[in-house]
Order: C-alpha cells, then sequence, then structure tokens
C-alpha cells in the first residue's frame, strides 16, 4: 500500500516512510549498530559512508518523522536544543528572530546566551495577539520562532494567521510542536516551513531517550538543514532511532488518552479551593480556545495551574507529595509527572520576565500520563488534602 499524506495517522505512523529490512526482511528496522561502511573502492557505496552523515537506522526514523508531519524530509539530532541550535546557524550576523516570549527555558537560553554573542538579535513577545510580531518585523528579521502551545503557559498561537502575516517576506516560519506532537497539529499543513520537536516528549513517548527532530518540506531548505547536522554532528545513535520508531508505532493511541486524561483533570481541578488559575487550551474561556479548536485536533495532556495563595513554599509541599505523579522535568511520557517551572524547567529565565508571561512562584505543571485517571485524581487529592 502506498503511503501518502491522506493516509490516516495510525498507519502513517506505523508504515510511513519504513520498509522490511533490505538483506534479511526483518520486520522492524534493524539497530544499524556502526561508525562506517566498508567500500568496494573509492566512492563506491550503498549509500552510506559514516555514521555521523547517514546511518540507516536513523535515516528510517528521519523518513517516518516526515511522514508524521506530513513534510518531505526529516532531520534527527541528538536533542530538542540540538535541533533548534540547526536552524538558528542558518542565519547571519545582524539577524533578527521574533519568538514566543512565554516558551521553554532552555530554548530562552541558547537564544539568549549562546547566539546574542554572535550578533543575532531576538525579540521576545505574547504571540497570542498577532499584532505583537507584526510590530517587530523589519527587514532584518529572518525568522519568526513559534512554540505552540507554549511551556508552560499552555498560550496557543494562530499559526496560519502568523504564516499569511509573512507570505510576502523572506521569511522563515518555525513551529517548536512539541506540546501538541504531530498527532494533534502539523503546522506545515498550516503554513510554516520548519516544524521542530523535543522527540524526548510525546514522539518518544516513554522517557528513554533524548532526540530533537526538524522536518520541512522544501528540499533548499532541508540541504542547508543536513549540511549543518553533519557538519555540527549532534547526531542521535542508532539504538536510540529505534527506540524512538518503535514508542511511535502507538503515538497516535497514546495521545487520545493523554488529552483524555488531561481532560478529565482539569475540570477536577475547578472543584480545588486552593487553585487560584487553571491553564487549559480546552477551556471555553481560555483566551486562545478558539484557535486551539481550529488547529488542534485535540487539547493536548498538559495542565498548568496555580495556588491562591502564591507561595513558593506551598507549590514547592504540593509537588513533593504526590506519589503517582513523580516530581521531575520532562512530559509527554506515559508516566504522569509533575513539576514547579519556575525554579525547575524555566529557572533559566529572569524572575521578572517570566512572571510577566504567567510563570509565578505557585505555578505547577502537569503532565498527564496514560494511567487510569481515577487513580491519577486520588493522587492529587491526598496530596492536596496534605498541604
Ligand atoms: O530537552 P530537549 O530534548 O533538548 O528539548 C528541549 C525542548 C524544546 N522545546 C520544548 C517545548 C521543550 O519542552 C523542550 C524540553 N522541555 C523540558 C525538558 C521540560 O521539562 O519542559
Amino acid at each position: 500500500m502506498e503511503i501518502s499524506k491522506k493516509t490516516g495517522f495510525g498507519t502513517r505512523a506505523i508504515h510511513g516512510g519504513l520498509e522490511p529490512d533490505s538483506a534479511t526482511g526483518a520486520i522492524m528496522t534493524p539497530i544499524y549498530q556502526t561508525s562506517t561502511y566498508v567500500q568496494e573502492e573509492v566512492g563506491k557505496h550503498k549509500g552510506f559512508e559514516y555514521s555521523r552523515t547517514q546511518n540507516p537506522t536513523r535515516s528510517a526514523l528521519e523518513k517516518n518523522l516526515a511522514a508524521l508531519e506530513k513534510g518531505e524530509y526529516g532531520i534527527a539530532f541528538a536533542s530538542g536544543l540540538a535541533a533548534i541550535d540547526a536552524v538558528i546557524k542558518m542565519l547571519d550576523p545582524g539577524d533578527e528572530v521574533i519568538s514566543t516570549n512565554d516558551l521553554y527555558g532552555g530554548t530562552y537560553r541558547i537564544f539568549r546566551t549562546v547566539f546574542e554573542k554572535y550578533g543575532i538579535t531576538f525579540h521576545f513577545v505574547p504571540m497570542a495577539q498577532l499584532e505583537e510580531i507584526e510590530a517587530r518585523v523589519n527587514e532584518n528579521t529572518k525568522l519568526i520562532w513559534v512554540e505552540t502551545p507554549t511551556n508552560p503557559m499552555l498560550n496557543v498561537v494562530d499559526i496560519q494567521g502568523v504564516a499569511t502575516m509573512i507570505e510576502e517576506k523572506d521569511i522563515l516560519l518555525a513551529v517548536d510542536n512539541t506540546f501538541a506532537s504531530p498527532y494533534l497539529q502539523n503546522p506545515l499543513e498550516l503554513g510554516a516551513d520548519i516544524v521542530m520537536h523535543s522527540v524526548t516528549k510525546f514522539i518518544g513517548g516513554h522517557s528513554d531517550v533524548v532526540m530533537g527532530a526538524l522536518v520541512v518540506s522544501d528540499e533548499a531548505l532541508a540541504n542547508e538543514l543536513y549540511r549543518i547536522q553533519n557538519s555540527s554532528g549532534a547526531v542521535p545513535g542508532p539504538m536510540d532511532c529505534f527506540l524512538v520508531l518503535r514508542g511511535i508505532k502507538t503515538l497516535h493511541v497514546r495521545m487520545e488518552r493523554h488529552c483524555k486524561n488531561a481532560a478529565q483533570i482539569a475540570e477536577w481541578l475547578k472543584g480545588q479551593p486552593i487553585v487560584d488559575k487553571i491553564v487549559y487550551p480546552g477551556f471555553k474561556d481560555h483566551p486562545n480556545h478558539e484557535v486551539a479548536s481550529r488547529q488542534m485536533l485535540d487539547f493536548g495532556g498538559m495542565v498548568s495551574f496555580s495556588l491562591k495563595r502564591n507561595r513558593l513554599e506551598d507549590a514547592h509541599s504540593l509537588v513533593s507529595k504526590t506519589q503517582i505523579f513523580s516530581l521531575a522535568e520532562s512530559l509527554g511520557g506515559v508516566e504522569s509527572l509533575i513539576g514547579h517551572p519556575a525554579t525547575m524547567t524555566h529557572a533559566a529565565i529572569p524572575k521578572e520576565e517570566r512572571e510577566k508571561s504567567g510563570v509565578v512562584d505557585s505555578l505547577i505543571r502537569l503532565s498527564v500520563g496514560i494511567e487510569d485517571v481515577e487513580d491519577l485524581i486520588q493522587d492529587l487529592d491526598q496530596a492536596f488534602k496534605s498541604i
């Protein structure tokens, strides 16, 4: 059967870009644990020369990732940040980037502390209001970096709206699609040029691999990114590529349960007297609910909330009292995680700046896993009662 962009997501996840192993017929892509490939004579080889440049397990994963995002080219990296690093390395000194103001702390850190000193300027704006982006665009703007939903405030940016705004301009639009996963949202279809993932999260899904990826449809852009991938060398190993290929086979099934459980937990939080603000794009009163309903298949597995007494000690106490929700950085795995952005994932962002985007001292982030939701609610309930 020919797999096309119109083929259903589950079928693309399991079969997209994949073929039985040509040497043995093995149905699962083998782990080609090799650094190099024997050449018959100089330049006469089977398409593989050296594993930084190409590796068959990685190539299979890259094709599969492209199929998931309805793009043409997948480019895998050793981490999500290595994928972001590759995108920014396409720019020149003097270029300007407009980025979401509320975004993963590590992305903020690489922009500010690694790339600013090479003469690239970053502007951080609240992108849920498109006018904020438009006001920053000038002749030096070369890239718009969107994260949606944002980490951890779950703001939703209108990807198609941004794409339309810069249609006539020579500006690349990149979307960090980590929080949605390709099951819920496909930015390339909405007009983005580059989609980026921390594969570590929902795509890998089992908290056993750190990896990143880019997917694009334009051949010249793909070649530029492959050049950077090979030149900088931040590539994932074949064992990790195998694990991610295995994880992807259940991505659609996992995402359905993540979304269902998160919706129920968000609803349950409404009845908790100590809870102040609940951030969940599935709520009708979420400021970007309408955009989320339009561009996402469902509202994702993440829920954030703050406490009425906005005290760091209460938040720290709560996150250490849960027993099924594990206190840890990261998200998107089958097991539920609880985190405190201000002192964990977003500690790299100065207090004043993070508070402007809502990352207050009592903010708590849940990555809702695929356990039985009754047990997850009971776990939160006992933790709430204990503080
Ligand atoms: O951790 P790494 O695979 O390098 O990916 C970085 C990254 C990029 N983009 C988003 C939206 C992310 O959430 C992350 C990583 N985030 C966490 C580790 C976290 O706990 O939020």
